[in-house]
C-alpha cells in the first residue's frame, strides 16, 4: 500500500535498523524503544491488523513470523521476552501494518496499562 508507513520500510523508502528480513518478514527496531530491546516484526505482505486475517496462509504467515522472531531473539540473547499485538486504535494500535512488538531487557509489569 503505498500510503502504509511500514510497507514503505519494506520497500526501503524509509530506513529502518533491520534485525532479520527474508522473502516473508521483516524485523526491525522501533523508533520509540519502551524497553531496551523493542523490535517490530512484520509481514511483509500489507495486512492491516488482527481483524484482517483470514485463511491459512495468514494463518501460516503469523506462525512464521513468531517463529523469526524467536530465532531473532536467540541470535541475540534474548531468551525472555514480550511479544504484543495492539489491533485497532483503543489497543493502542498507531501504524495500519499487522506488526508484534518484542520488548525485552527490563522487568515488564502487568497487566499492561
Ligand atoms: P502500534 O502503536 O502498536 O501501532 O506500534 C507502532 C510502533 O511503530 C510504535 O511503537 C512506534 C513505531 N514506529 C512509528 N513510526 C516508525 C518508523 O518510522 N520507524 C520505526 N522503526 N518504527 C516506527
Amino acid at each position: 500500500m503505498s500510503d502504509c508507513l511500514f510497507c514503505k520500510i519494506v520497500d526501503k523508502k524509509i530506513p529502518a535498523k533491520t534485525v532479520y528480513e527474508d522473502a516473508e518478514v521483516m524485523i526491525f527496531e522501533d523508533v520509540q524503544p519502551q524497553a531496551p530491546v523493542h523490535w517490530l516484526a512484520i509481514p511483509k505482505v500489507h495486512i492491516t491488523s488482527v481483524n484482517d486475517l483470514e485463511g491459512d496462509l495468514h494463518a501460516a504467515l503469523l506462525g512464521y513470523v513468531v517463529l523469526k522472531i524467536k530465532q531473532a531473539a536467540q541470535r541475540a540473547g534474548v531468551h525472555d521476552f514480550r511479544l504484543v499485538i495492539n489491533n485497532g486504535p483503543l489497543s493502542g494500535q498507531s501504524v495500519f501494518h499487522l506488526h508484534v512488538h518484542l520488548l525485552s531487557g527490563r522487568a515488564l509489569k502487568w497487566p499492561p496499562g
